[in-house]
């Protein structure tokens, strides 16, 4: 008899499990022997991931440096046009032809936005089973797993592939549009797993803690900040997930008109260059970028000497970005329009920026 490989004898435990999970009704009693089984599906799918990539396709897959202030993917089926798109946007000269698997490696270009400078990634169409390796798909998704957005792109012709890619995905670890989860969990030498939540959570606490113990915390403290769900539980016990936000554009509107389900959805035609403001707005929007501009001591305050910053950072940050010594040296600022209650007012530097502020160290 043959002796079975160890993957296909791993593959036939999440079945079995899969299994298990499917006929096993849920409910309050049954809800921590699920979770239980959940966890152990995670581990399981993970290493045979591992497993996958370890095979891979020899060369390890691709190396693209990231550079400027954030990195995007043109993620889609073939032919869509996403060469297309960015050879519009940055200065690439990816290839485009009207046949599939035109781009069989990463193109990497420059898109330069309000100041900012966002690299754009274009990368070989994603077909189904990509994630088992089709198609170079295993270095696609670990280009995808580094970015920043994704621009999740379709065509007139292929408005249902979006859908598939999301959940492609979501089965590879990587959550789209989602935040990760206000939870931390730590090690403890003993004492069990204890549980604190200010908020009431469905899941009860027995389903916390037996998967807690699964993933190898047993002595443990997990602290919840939102309530959660089964899947979220799931997640941050396990070590490939990614959080990143994504944009859905449908491209070759200059082929037909359609009606779109989802509103949120770009229409552009990369070809005769429609939409692309808007998206490019989107992007710069969606990635929080904003500027912020330097007053310098002998100048009038104006919009020159624009800075690129994202939403949530204060003016300290500003600070570092000019120089760690310079941040050493000021410990209050002056800022005039966005923020400002009155022109020149005076803050410190804990103040959180704006698009449109000025500001002068002092
Ligand atoms: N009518 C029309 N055709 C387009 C548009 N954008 C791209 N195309 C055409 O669609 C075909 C595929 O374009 P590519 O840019 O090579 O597509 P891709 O998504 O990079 O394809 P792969 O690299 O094979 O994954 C080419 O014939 C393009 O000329 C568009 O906005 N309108
Ligand atoms: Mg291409």
């Amino acid at each position: 008899m043959v002796k079975m490989r160890e993957e296909d004898a791993i593959k036939m435990r999440i079945k079995r499990i899969e299994k298990e999970i499917r006929d096993t009704p849920y409910h309050k009693a049954t809800e921590h022997h699920i979770g239980m089984l959940r966890a152990k599906l995670s581990k399981l799918k993970d290493q045979v991931e591992l497993k996958q990539s370890k095979k891979g396709g020899g060369g390890g897959g691709y190396a693209v440096k990231k550079q400027g202030d954030a990195t995007i993917v043109l993620v889609g089926p073939p032919s869509v046009g996403k060469s297309t798109l960015i050879n519009k946007l940055t200065n690439a000269k990816s290839k485009i032809a009207p046949y599939a698997f035109t781009t069989v490696t990463v193109i990497p270009g420059m898109m330069e936005y309000k100041d900012a400078r966002i690299q754009i990634l274009d990368v070989p169409g994603l077909i189904d089973e990509a994630e088992k390796g089709k198609g170079r798909g295993k270095e696609v998704l670990s280009v995808i797993r580094g970015s920043d957005l994704l621009i999740l792109m379709c065509d007139v012709e292929n408005t249902d592939k979006v859908p598939r890619i999301k959940n492609m995905l979501e089965n590879s670890g990587i959550r789209i549009d989602k935040t990760h989860p206000d939870i931390t969990i730590e090690k403890k030498l003993k004492g069990g797993t204890r549980i604190i939540s200010n908020i009431k959570q469905d899941l009860g606490k027995e389903t916390i803690k037996e998967v807690a113990k699964e993933f190898g915390y047993g002595n443990s403290e997990v602290t919840l900040r939102q309530k959660i769900d089964m899947d979220q539980l799931i997640d941050i016990f396990s070590r490939n997930r990614v959080y990143i936000p994504s944009i859905t554009v449908m491209n070759k509107s200059d082929l037909k008109n359609i009606k779109l389900d989802d509103p949120k959805t770009l229409k552009i035609s990369a070809e005769k260059g429609k939409g692309l403001d808007k998206l490019k707005e989107k992007i710069y929007k969606d990635l929080k970028f904003l500027r912020v501009f330097l007053v310098r001591t002998d100048e009038k305050p104006s919009y020159s000497n624009p800075i690129v910053m994202k939403e949530g950072d204060t003016l300290k940050d500003v600070a570092i970005k000019i120089g760690e010594d310079f941040a050493e040296e000021h410990e209050r600022a002056k800022i005039w329009e966005s923020g400002a209650k009155f022109p020149g007012q005076e803050v410190s530097l804990t103040t959180e920026v704006l698009e449109g502020m000025q500001v002068r160290f002092i």
